[in-house]
C-alpha cells in the first residue's frame, strides 16, 4: 500500500472509517506474532489502574490473567518494545495516515486488545470523549483523534470483528456502562441505525483506520480463538495530550514536533 487515492480519502472523510488496508501479508504477521505473545506476557512501563478505574471497557479486555489487571501488559507498549514500535511506524500505516492527517504525526497511545475465545461484545460507542469520565475534560486539547486498529490475528465476523454505522460524524447521546468512574460512554440503542451497520473483518496484517466519531462496535467472540489486535491512537503534535500514566509520553513518528507541547519518548531498543 502506498499512499491512499482521493477517493478513499474522501471515503474517510464523509464515512468516518477505512479498511481494509494491507499492511504486511498474514505470513509476516504470524512470523511477529510469536514476538507479540512475549511481549504480552512480561509488564510494560503503564502501572495497574487503582481498583475503581477498572471498570467497563477496562473489565472486559481481562483475558485469562486471572484477574489481575491487564493494563501493565497492554497498553502503550510501543514504549518499551521495539516490536511493537516497528508496527506503530510500520511504513504502510505512515503512508495512509500522511495521506489523511500530513506529514506531522503522534502517537499517544496504544492498545492490544485481546477478545478471549467466549469474550464479549463491546456494545455502540464513539472514541470521542469515551476515555475519561462523564464531565471529565477528554485529555487532548484541541479533541483530535484516529485509530489505526490492526489486525494481529484473524478478525471474522466469528471472532467478533469490528461494526460499524457509517457516515456517523455527529457527537451523540452517551451513558456510562456502569457505576465506574472511568466507565466506557456507550450510544443507547435508540441512537444507532443498526439496520445500515457494516462489518470490516480483516486478515492477519491488515487494518482499519476510523476518526473519533465512527461509531463502532464488536461481537462476542463465538470463534474458538483468540481474537488480538492492537490499536494504535495517533494525533498531531498541534493537540496538548494529557499524561495518562507516570512516565506516559507521546512518540513521534512521521514529520517533526513543530508546537513542543508534549513531552516526547525516545524510541526503546
Ligand atoms: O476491539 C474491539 O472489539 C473494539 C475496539 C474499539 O472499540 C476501539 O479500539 O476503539
Amino acid at each position: 500500500m502506498s499512499d491512499l487515492t482521493q477517493q478513499q480519502r474522501d471515503s474517510y472523510r464523509e464515512q468516518g472509517f477505512l479498511g481494509p488496508l494491507t499492511l504486511m501479508s498474514v505470513a509476516e504477521m504470524e512470523a511477529l506474532r510469536p514476538e507479540l505473545a512475549a511481549v504480552l506476557d512480561s509488564p510494560g512501563r503503564a502501572p495497574a489502574p487503582a481498583a475503581e478505574q477498572v471498570e467497563g471497557r477496562l473489565a472486559n479486555l481481562v483475558a485469562g490473567r486471572g484477574g489481575a489487571s491487564p493494563v501493565p501488559y497492554i497498553e502503550s507498549r510501543h514504549l518499551d518494545s521495539p516490536a511493537v514500535h516497528r508496527l506503530i511506524t510500520h511504513p504502510a500505516l505512515l503512508a495512509a495516515a500522511r495521506a489523511l492527517y500530513g506529514e506531522d504525526l503522534l502517537v499517544w497511545r496504544s492498545t492490544f486488545i485481546a477478545k478471549a475465545s467466549g469474550g464479549p461484545e463491546f456494545q455502540w460507542h464513539q472514541d470521542w470523549g469515551g476515555v475519561y469520565a462523564p464531565g471529565e475534560e477528554y485529555g487532548l486539547e484541541p479533541p483530535l483523534h484516529f485509530t489505526f486498529w490492526i489486525a494481529v490475528s484473524d478478525v471474522t465476523e466469528d471472532s467478533g470483528c469490528l461494526r460499524f454505522v457509517p457516515g456517523t460524524r455527529a457527537v451523540l447521546p452517551a451513558r456510562p456502562s456502569g457505576p465506574g468512574r472511568r466507565a466506557t460512554l456507550l450510544v443507547p440503542p435508540e441512537h444507532v441505525d443498526e439496520s445500515r451497520a457494516v462489518s470490516l473483518p480483516l486478515r492477519p496484517g491488515q487494518c482499519a483506520v476510523f476518526t473519533d466519531r465512527a461509531l463502532h462496535a464488536s461481537g462476542v467472540n463465538t470463534s474458538g480463538a483468540e481474537r488480538l489486535a492492537l490499536a494504535v491512537r495517533m494525533t498531531v503534535p498541534a493537540v496538548k495530550v494529557r499524561p495518562h500514566f507516570p512516565g506516559h509520553a507521546c512518540t513521534l513518528v512521521s514529520g517533526q514536533d513543530r508546537a513542543g507541547l508534549n513531552r516526547l519518548a525516545e524510541p526503546p531498543r
